[in-house]
């Protein structure tokens, strides 16, 4: 585990890995480049947070998304800025080894600590659905709570509950704000999560002593202010009526915009489009596949079937909703209302033209 007492540089990370990161976390922010240094010296200050990180109901996934192997910059830099002083996957120590170093930095950093939370909390019957050491998710999550400055919760499921929230939800799975109320937490939604949208979030809070500006659902406006559908490099083939018929097709091979095949982007707020993934930078509509939604709240539920458009409702007045805060799951519709007409001019557009999709690049 780190140490905080430690403040030299992971010997993993060099000096321009170092660099690269807190670039991409200042682009993904929406900062100037000339934030870059007061970062780095932030994170090198030898000030890394303390951060307790508790797994419950989950697949580990966005551990996995924050640590795999193909952005090795990225993850030393998440490890090296941060004292990570409790995280059941990653730590060495087990068993009663594992619960002293949690008792002890809680002891140690109390109203220090930054708490990150992976998975949902399952509620019903008291919360015997999930147990770590005796002791279930529920109790944990207020113990380890109490003592934390703030709370960073990571993923679908502590965010709002994921896949183990989806009706009929048989463990009353909820998310991390559903239960703690007196703490400032941040939503890093995502399933798994774009790691940029958390180290983004680490990094604004050690630059600037604060959290980045959030939306009403709590996630950083910065990473999902805006909709996949508006940054989306397929927009331009929505606008004309140029669709994906069906998985394989031609329009598929030709890169066409994959709303009849079930996207979710006109619905979805995030920054998947610019922020990418992985090294080599593709993000689920780029490789083919449509967005399902997986940064708002109960998309199991909202936006499945995943491969089917949502069907269009007959709202009066529909708009183009330009600002996250106005859209919650209660206005979904409208929103898919919006899209099915806009999707229809397209439509339109091209039959006038008298043109097939096969045709137009
Ligand atoms: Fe949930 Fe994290 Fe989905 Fe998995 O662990 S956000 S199931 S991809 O990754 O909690
Ligand atoms: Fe892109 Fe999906 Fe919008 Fe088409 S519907 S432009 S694929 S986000
Ligand atoms: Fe999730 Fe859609 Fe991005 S499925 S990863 S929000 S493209």
């Amino acid at each position: 585990m780190a140490d905080t007492a430690n403040k030299t540089l992971d010997p993993r990370l060099n000096r321009r890995g170092f660099l690269k990161g807190c670039t991409m976390a200042a682009a993904a922010l929406g900062l100037s480049e000339t934030v870059v240094p007061k970062m780095v010296e932030a994170a090198t200050s030898g000030q890394r947070p303390p951060v307790i990180w508790m797994h419950f109901q989950e697949c580990t996934g966005c551990s996995e998304t924050l640590l795999r192997g193909a952005h090795p910059d990225l993850a030393n830099l998440i490890l090296d800025i941060i004292s990570l002083d409790y995280h059941e996957t990653v730590m060495a120590a087990a068993g009663y080894q594992a619960e002293e170093a949690l008792h002890d930095s809680m002891k140690k950093n109390r109203g220090k600590y930054i708490m990150v939370v992976e998975g949902s909390i399952p509620t019903k019957e008291d919360g015997i659905y999930c147990k770590v050491a005796g002791k279930t998710a529920l109790d944990s999550l207020n113990e380890v709570a109490a003592g934390a400055a703030a709370i960073i919760a990571i993923g679908a499921c502590a965010t709002f509950g994921g896949v183990q929230a989806a009706s009929p939800n048989p463990t009353g799975a909820v998310g991390v704000d559903k239960l703690i109320t007196d703490k400032p937490i941040v939503n890093i939604a995502g399933c798994p999560p774009n790691p940029v949208n958390f180290l983004g979030t680490v990094l604004h809070f050690m630059t600037f002593n604060r959290f980045p500006a959030l939306d009403q659902l709590k996630r950083p406006k910065f990473g999902y202010g805006r909709r996949i559908h508006d940054h989306c490099e397929r927009r331009a083939h929505f606008d004309e009526g140029r669709f994906v018929e069906q998985f394989g097709d031609e329009f598929h091979q030709a890169g066409y915009c994959l709303y009849k095949v079930g996207c979710k982007g006109p619905e979805t707020f995030a920054n998947c489009p610019t922020a990418r993934f992985n090294e080599m930078g593709v993000w689920p509509v780029s490789i083919g596949h449509g967005c399902i939604g997986c940064t708002e709240p109960a998309f199991w539920d909202t936006m499945t079937p995943f491969y089917e458009r949502i069907p269009d409702v007959n709202i009066p007045g529909t708009g183009i909703i330009e600002d996250a805060d106005r859209l919650g799951t209660q206005i979904l519709g409208v929103t898919a209302a919006a899209v099915g007409i806009h999707a229809a001019v397209g439509i339109g557009k091209r039959l006038i033209k008298g043109k097939s999709g096969s045709d137009e690049s």
